[in-house]
């Protein structure tokens, strides 16, 4: 059995130029695994507690030093030496030590760091690829294949200009085809909307995920863009690709009501959620994330039944990949797919353990990066190995996007052969 011989993490910095933190995990062996954690900015308000400096006088308060310091410490003492036959075993000895339910004491990005890490040294140490051993450890006996892409083409919200209410605005190719061919269709699309942008004058800067973050009016303009632009890749419109919204609503919602540039007065949830319906007549989403504030449950149900029999109703800031969050999200029907991101959770493990859970459910799986990334391409790998039907990492641009979605290509390559 594998014994985990050294353990080492250092600050490194993401994309938005954040730290984060790094770390390496070695086994006795001599099998190595080196991991990062992304970032979110718009994040869920249950998430596990991702840990920082707070010291003004380092990178405004957002270095990870004590989170580093914790695993170059504490947990480094606790797991060295220890036999570890599965990250089930690593992941049930963090969480012991941290002994908080929300990762607060040591920090839920100082656990994962070392979760992933060990995760990927136990894979090298058995030999099979990461998403192969993740497979193994999710009981996924299912044939593996790469997830649809979803790919966010224009960022407004938090991670945009600032002019558009609308998070992520979604273009996602129908499942004809291997991945290689959704890939190409979606970088095609996104270089159109680039000139149509260009065309109609409207700024082609690009946002955190790499999405352009363009000066519209309205977020029912960002959504014709993408329809004109399917339609000047001879593609047709919710026939060979899809659109999808990530509405991140916490961001505009204030004082019950929810505030948006396409409407003069704020809406209360029934109105918003028939704006909502009116939209999606028009535009057929294939997926629809956090379309309410996370707190509205009653309007989460409503909606769900409204709309959840021909679009998924996607629960992320709703859920933060949380079992507790994900049990009464079923008990009252509030949505039909869930985001996972394994820092929202803390351990890789039970991050695996509420993609079960989900899919026992009937629920759609969408395993996501952060808006805030490194060039780890650990979610890619997770995303195959727990089966999931769908993975967003950003655009098809910056290289923390496209390294994950490059790593598709090689895992494809890798599945075809076999
Ligand atoms: C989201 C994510 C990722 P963030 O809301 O789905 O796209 O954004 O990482 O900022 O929470
Ligand atoms: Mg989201």
């Amino acid at each position: 059995m594998p014994k985990l011989a050294q353990l080492f993490s250092r600050e490194i910095l993401d994309s938005r130029s954040n730290p984060t933190l790094e770390t390496v995990a070695i086994l006795d062996d001599g099998s190595f695994g080196m991991a990062s954690v992304p970032s979110g900015s718009s994040t869920g308000a249950e998430e596990s507690a991702e840990i920082r400096d707070n010291d003004p006088n380092r990178y405004f308060g957002k270095g990870v030093l004590k989170a580093v310091y914790n695993v170059n410490s504490e947990i480094k003492s606790a797991l060295i030496g220890k036999d570890f036959d599965s990250p089930q075993t690593v992941d049930q000895a963090l969480i012991n030590l941290d002994g908080t339910s929300t990762k607060a004491r040591l920090g839920a990005n100082a656990l994962l760091s070392v979760s992933m890490a060990v995760t990927k040294a136990l894979a090298a140490s058995y030999k099979v690829p990461l998403y192969k051993y993740i497979a193994t450890v999710a009981d996924n006996k299912d044939p593996l294949f790469i997830p649809t892409p979803v790919f966010n083409m224009i960022n407004g919200g938090k991670h945009g200009a600032g002019n558009l209410d609308f998070q992520e605005f979604h273009v996602i190719p129908t499942r004809t085809g291997p991945f290689s061919t959704m890939l190409q269709t979606g970088v095609e699309i996104y270089q159109v909307i680039k000139k149509l942008l260009a065309r109609r004058g409207a700024i082609h800067s690009v946002g955190d995920e790499g999405g352009f973050a363009p000066n519209l009016f309205t977020n029912l303009d960002a959504l014709e863009i993408l329809v004109e632009s399917i339609t000047e890749c001879r593609k047709k419109p919710t026939i060979d690709v899809e659109l999808g919204l990530d509405v991140a609503a916490n961001s505009f919602y204030n004082n019950g009501k929810y505030s948006i540039k396409d409407r003069s007065q704020p809406m209360e949830a029934p109105e918003f959620i028939d704006y909502l319906r009116d939209l999606n007549n028009q535009y057929h989403l294939r997926l629809l994330e956090d379309p309410l504030f996370e707190s509205d449950w009653k309007g989460w149900s409503s909606i769900t039944a409204e709309l959840g029999a021909n679009t998924t109703i996607v629960g992320d800031d709703l859920l933060v990949t949380n079992k507790d969050k994900v049990t009464k999200a079923v008990a009252e029907k509030a949505c039909t797919g869930i985001i996972i991101k394994p820092n929202q959770n803390g351990t890789v493990t039970e991050s695996i353990a509420v993609v079960k859970q989900s899919r026992q459910a009937g629920w759609k799986i969408n395993a996501s990066h952060r808006s805030g990334e490194t060039t780890d391409t650990f979610i890619a790998d997770f995303a195959v190995g727990v089966g999931a039907d769908y993975a967003k990492f950003g655009a098809p641009c910056r290289g923390e996007r496209t390294v994950k979605y490059n790593r598709f290509l090689v895992i494809e390559t890798e599945l075809s052969s076999h």
